[in-house]
């Protein structure tokens, strides 16, 4: 039994589970994932299998609405397209994207409509001037290609080589969410000027909605998120969540990691308020992880080949080296939470429902993990 140094604090008190611990009927294939904390106890069991390997710094790993798998390469910019049986189908680059420090291609999206407008929306970051930009760009993918290139929104400029989000999420009005970190530049998460530390809200092709919450001239949704690497929609209640690193000592004491409930016009704190702390006015984390666990990218698992799981939300965390499942019940509230895969894997970057409906995690030293 692995002991567990995360401190998970959350809102409510934690549904305490009881579950035993059963033994494995299928040895050398079942894993049995222990949490060992004073306040909960949980284990489920699931078989895992290495799927893919050998991918290089993958960033994104998308379900597609074609029932294909899609995984983006941050340095090299590929993206790589895979079958639902892992069989590598296709490998598009896509051009003029800068791979610096963490910028290169993150991430990517398909239009609630794709098999319509075939626009697929990606993250990635360019040169600008002597500094770097997160930029997000629509293509239409027809005939095996990446045409019609359209850039919507260009996130912030720096010459700092870090935190650049970058998650891209459709909400059910039909338009896309886009994450942008702070860039080291804290106090520009606070700047309405400035697109450091935002979360933005356009149309699908780069308009500002009406119903923005700062006015129809901005594209700011939410402010003072530090670095948000993760985003995704809960199947039920609809409402948003969002992944966020905390402070890492020298703007702040580290640790602080967060989860976040994602509310139209609402201030994130950073970089005056960070860890649990919720003044009046700003809204705290729902779960923060101190020491530090990074986390990376988030998704509400809806498949059906692990019914224990669904509906949970899975976290892909990168220093921590585990997956970290949270079940959030519709009201926003975390009623029992368990570390996966810890250590297992090394650093994890993100995490989807396969179109067969299994969960599959992101590793970043490039292998695509099946559980099931
Ligand atoms: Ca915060």
């Amino acid at each position: 039994m692995k002991k567990i140094a995360t401190i998970l604090n959350v809102k409510t008190a934690i549904l305490i589970l009881t579950l035993g611990l059963q033994a494995c009927t299928s040895a050398e294939k079942s894993t049995q994932a222990e949490s060992s904390t004073s306040e909960r106890r949980v284990a489920s069991q699931f078989n895992e299998k290495v799927v893919i390997s050998g991918l290089d710094r993958p960033w994104a790993v998308v379900a597609g609405p074609d029932g294909n798998i899609w995984i983006t390469e941050k340095r090299s910019a590929n993206i790589l397209i895979y079958n639902a049986q892992f069989q590598l189908q296709k490998k598009l680059k896509v051009s003029g994207v800068t791979s610096y420090v963490e910028g290169g291609l993150l991430d990517l999206a398909f239009h609630p409509q794709f098999s319509r407008t075939h626009w697929l929306y990606l993250s990635y970051t360019i040169k600008v001037g002597s500094g770097t930009q997160t930029q997000i760009v629509r293509f239409t993918y027809r005939d095996g290609k990446l045409q019609d290139q359209k850039m919507l929104i260009g996130g912030p400029v720096s010459e700092q080589g870090h935190h650049y989000g970058s998650r891209l999420l459709f909400d059910d009005h039909g338009y896309l969410l886009a994450s942008f970190g702070e860039r080291y530049e804290g106090a520009k998460a606070q700047d309405m000027n400035v697109m450091h530390g935002k979360i933005v809200r356009i149309t699908d092709d780069g308009k500002i909605p009406a119903d923005n919450p700062f006015g129809p001239n901005s594209a700011i949704y939410t402010i003072g998120n530090r670095n948000p690497q993760g985003l995704d929609i809960h199947p039920i209640s609809r409402r948003i969540f969002e992944s966020e690193h905390g402070p890492s000592g020298f703007d702040a004491p580290g640790g602080g990691d967060e989860i976040n409930e994602i509310i139209a016009g609402k201030n994130y704190g950073w970089p005056m308020y960070h860890h649990k702390s919720e003044p009046a006015g700003f809204v705290g984390p729902l779960a923060e992880y101190t020491p530090a666990i990074a986390p990376s990218g988030i998704i509400f698992y809806t498949g059906n080949a692990l019914p224990q799981w669904k509906n949970n939300l899975f976290v892909a965390a990168l220093r921590g080296q585990r997956l970290v499942r949270l079940n959030i019940d519709t009201r926003g509230t975390v009623r029992d939470t368990e570390d996966l895969l810890v250590d297992k894997y090394g650093r994890l970057r993100d995490v989807a429902t396969s179109p067969d409906g299994s969960l599959l995690v992101l590793a970043e030293d490039g292998r695509l993990i099946q559980l099931n």
